[in-house]
């Protein structure tokens, strides 16, 4: 309401004040400042005055007390205050936090690096990058280190960061840690090129390098752990690397690129406005004349954002490369004089196709008003149509085992070949036609196969779990909303609603009359990936007879 009214207004607030009353008791007040910024910042709150290093990940607080902390908070329970300090009383002793043990240090090596990623935790992760060091079979280069475990912990981060679940404060804690296992590596990786050197026979007097790469995160981004790898992968490879920081504006990198004759640029970008800061380098080096490659990498860059947003902006090769291991083949495709025409030719070729794929699933796209949306809603005659079967059980229900073998055939392949950027050509585009396709068909059988094996293979062993949760309550539509209710109470027009599935009337032109939902916020409750979708209807639903925005069960 408050920026509703005053669009300019921001909040912030001290988090103490909130659990001053546990003063003393630590792993109570940072719970609840955990607790209370995870929602305060999804409804709008931009500052919060609190001891970021000591704020937990809001999955990790306990369930019983993050339950207790929330009922509190929320106002829900008129006992929360007495039950919280019942509790603080049984399980903190001495005002000291209540976990506080090693006991993570008993899991694997990449258990414990993915943990001091998300922890914060510089105090051993030299020590554990060693370990990996150590299995050579497993780790055979230092750089399968980094885009193996350390990756994999930074991807967590992103994904709890992502979800509101770690806050900045934390994510810096993280970006220290795996700079310092970066930093711990880099001399190994320079250790390898110098060995590599030396076995090849390079003398001193031939200078080994094949070329100049300028790399930049550019203006506005300060994401630059991604970046330094690939200089440092890039230097290994025999490549000189002029690295110019982050937030690089645009004038300063194409003016080191002039000045060192770069044979390439790179640009790194891992926010939103990186991308149109990416196409306005792009620009401008076609604005200038510079011919030089351009390299797209980072991770909110795409493919198809780079085909269809940079490339057409510059006449001269523009890829995106995906990681650090790929930058090193693109750039020797570049570099090489004797394929550089021909790998640029096919590099068109495949980003034309993805432009003219992009643009076709755009050509047909056509819009419905907001209210010729609501009026193609599906609208149920309740009264004559026959009565909607019962469910055979109201709440959720959990499958713990379910046999994996009845979901194989519901595989959608598709972004396996995606992921393994193996792309058939029209017609044989799609899966299983793929395998006909004279490019990629063989590769994409043997990777396929490959899948089908480890895919019995975890079938089998029962290393992977078929776990899921399906949910079924009684529900009614508000105008595009729809609310949802306990399963033990009769439902009249005023109940409370468990929860809200806040819709989006879509309005895309489709063929068939009913028109779906986009569902975009749930309030009042967190409610499982599952169980939200397991519960959101098709269709919007709203009987006939009533005006939109009155109520009905269904
Ligand atoms: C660490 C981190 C931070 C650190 C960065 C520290 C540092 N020195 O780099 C800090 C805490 C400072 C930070 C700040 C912010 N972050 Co941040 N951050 C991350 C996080 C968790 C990890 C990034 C990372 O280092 N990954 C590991 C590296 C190795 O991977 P990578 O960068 O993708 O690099 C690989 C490839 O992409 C490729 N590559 C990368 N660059 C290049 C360049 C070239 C030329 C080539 C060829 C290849 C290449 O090779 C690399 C190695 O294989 C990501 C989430 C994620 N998983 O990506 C969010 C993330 C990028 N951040 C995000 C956000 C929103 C922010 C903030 C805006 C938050 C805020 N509210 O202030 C600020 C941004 C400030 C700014 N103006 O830039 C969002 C971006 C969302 C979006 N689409 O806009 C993300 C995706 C998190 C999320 N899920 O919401 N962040």
């Amino acid at each position: 309401m408050l920026k509703m009214t005053l669009p300019g207004a921001r909040v912030s607030g001290g988090l103490s004040n909130l659990s001053f009353s546990f003063r003393g008791m630590e792993a109570i007040r940072e719970a609840m400042h955990g607790a209370f910024l995870y929602h305060a910042i999804k409804v709008g709150m931009d500052m919060g005055i609190v001891n970021a290093g000591n704020l937990p990940v809001y999955d990790d607080i306990d369930k019983q007390l993050l339950l207790l902390c929330e009922n509190l908070i929320w106002n829900r329970d008129n006992d929360a205050t007495e039950k919280l300090l019942a509790y603080a009383q049984n399980n903190v002793k001495g005002g000291k936090k209540v976990v506080q043990t090693d006991e993570w240090r008993e899991g694997s090596v990449e258990e414990r690096l993915e943990y001091a990623l998300i922890k914060g935790i510089e105090k051993y992760v030299v020590e554990d990058v060693e370990e990996c060091k150590a299995q050579v079979d497993r780790y055979t280069r230092p750089l399968h280190i980094i885009e193996g475990p350390l990756m994999n912990g930074m991807k967590v981060v992103g994904d709890l960061f992502g979800a509101g679940k770690m806050f900045l404060p934390q994510v810096i804690k993280s970006a220290r840690v795996m700079k310092k296992a970066v930093g711990y590596l880099i001399p190994f990786m320079e250790k390898e090129r110098e060995e590599m050197m030396a076995l090849s026979g390079s003398a001193e007097e031939v200078d080994p390098y094949q070329g100049t790469i300028v790399l930049a995160t550019v203006k506005g981004d300060v994401h630059d752990i991604g970046k330094n790898i690939v200089g440092v992968k890039a230097n290994c490879n025999y490549i000189v690397v002029i690295d110019l920081g982050v937030m690089a504006p645009c004038d300063k990198i194409l003016k080191e690129a002039i000045k060192q004759k770069a044979d390439i640029i790179g640009l790194s970008g891992l926010i939103t406005p990186s991308l149109d800061e990416m196409i306005y380098v792009a620009k401008e080096m076609e604005r200038l004349g510079i011919t030089t490659p351009l390299l797209i990498g980072g991770a909110t860059t795409s493919k198809t954002h780079t085909a269809v947003k940079i490339a057409p902006r510059y006449t001269s090769p523009v890829v995106h490369v995906l990681d650090a291991s790929r930058s090193v083949v693109v750039c020797s495709h570049l570099l090489d004089e004797a394929m550089k025409e021909e790998y640029f030719e096919d590099l068109k070729e495949e980003y034309e196709e993805i432009r003219q794929e992009h643009y076709n699933s755009l050509k047909d796209r056509r819009y419905l008003s907001l209210s010729q949306a609501r009026e193609k809603a599906l609208h149920i005659d309740w009264c004559t149509l026959p009565r909607p079967v019962h469910p055979q059980f109201l709440g959720t229900h959990v499958f713990e085992w379910y046999d994996l073998n009845s979901l194989v055939d519901f595989i959608d392949w598709k972004p396996f070949f995606d992921v393994w950027q193996l792309r058939g050509k029209y017609p044989n585009r799609g899966y299983p036609k793929i395998f006909n396709d004279k490019t990629v068909g063989v590769e994409a059988q043997r990777v396929f196969n490959d899948a089908q094996l480890l895919l019995n293979r975890m079938i089998e062993s029962g290393s992977l779990k078929g776990r899921g949760l399906l949910g079924f309550w009684h529900a009614q539509s508000d105008g595009d909303d729809i609310n949802v209710y306990k399963d033990d109470v009769t439902v009249h027009r005023d109940t409370k609603p468990l929860a809200t599935f806040y819709g989006l009337r879509q309005q895309v032109w489709v063929i068939s009359s009913c028109s779906a939902f986009i569902p975009f916020k749930i309030s009042n409750l967190e409610l499982k990936n599952g169980i939200a979708n397991a519960a959101t209807p098709p269709c919007h639903v709203r009987p006939v007879g009533l005006p939109s925005g009155k109520k009905h069960t269904t």
